[in-house]
């Protein structure tokens, strides 16, 4: 399959620790991405600009990780009709601030919003997946696949005495 399908987008490179378990998942699943940094309030122009030319090149959703005052998926999303999944990453206030940042969008202009840091940035890129399965029976057996292997582990252990 050609072109990227999913755009991987955080505030700061110190957002990459937590937005590489994104990355990892979408590697697993072999679904096409490209990651790049750009900050709403730092680059504010580049941001607006990358976040339009979305859609024209085929991408399908993006995944935006910021912390603090965490504009950047809600900027991405007024600036593209594409599905935007944000990911609250931790800060100085434990990442409350970058959670209410993210979801608190105006009516009319939706993000949709995960959980705060690494749980949250797997759940991205699940959900990313989960979008992708609806028109790709490849990546919907894929998926399906991951969630019997979750399924069997937990069951492996289920008897705790
Ligand atoms: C946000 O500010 C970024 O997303 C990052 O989480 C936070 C701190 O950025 P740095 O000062 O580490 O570059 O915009």
């Amino acid at each position: 399959m050609g072109g990227v399908r999913v755009a991987v987008m955080m505030g700061s490179r110190s957002d990459l620790p937590v937005m590489e378990e994104a990355v990892g998942l979408l590697r697993e699943f072999g679904v096409e991405h490209e990651v790049k940094v750009l900050s709403a309030h730092r680059t504010p122009t580049e941001t607006a600009a990358y976040a339009a030319g979305l859609q024209g090149r085929g991408v399908r959703v993006a995944i935006c990780g910021a912390g603090g005052s965490a504009a950047l998926a809600g900027v991405v999303a007024a600036h593209t009709p594409l599905p935007v999944i944000g990911v609250p990453i931790e800060s100085v206030l434990q990442g409350l601030d970058s959670l209410l940042s993210t979801v608190q969008m105006p009516p009319g202009v939706p993000v949709g919003a995960v959980g705060i840091g690494r749980p949250g940035a797997k759940n991205a890129a699940l959900l990313a997946i989960r979008i992708l399965a609806l028109e790709d029976a490849d990546l919907a057996a894929k998926l399906e696949g991951f969630h019997e292997t979750q399924r069997r582990r937990v069951l492996e252990q289920s008897d705790v005495v």
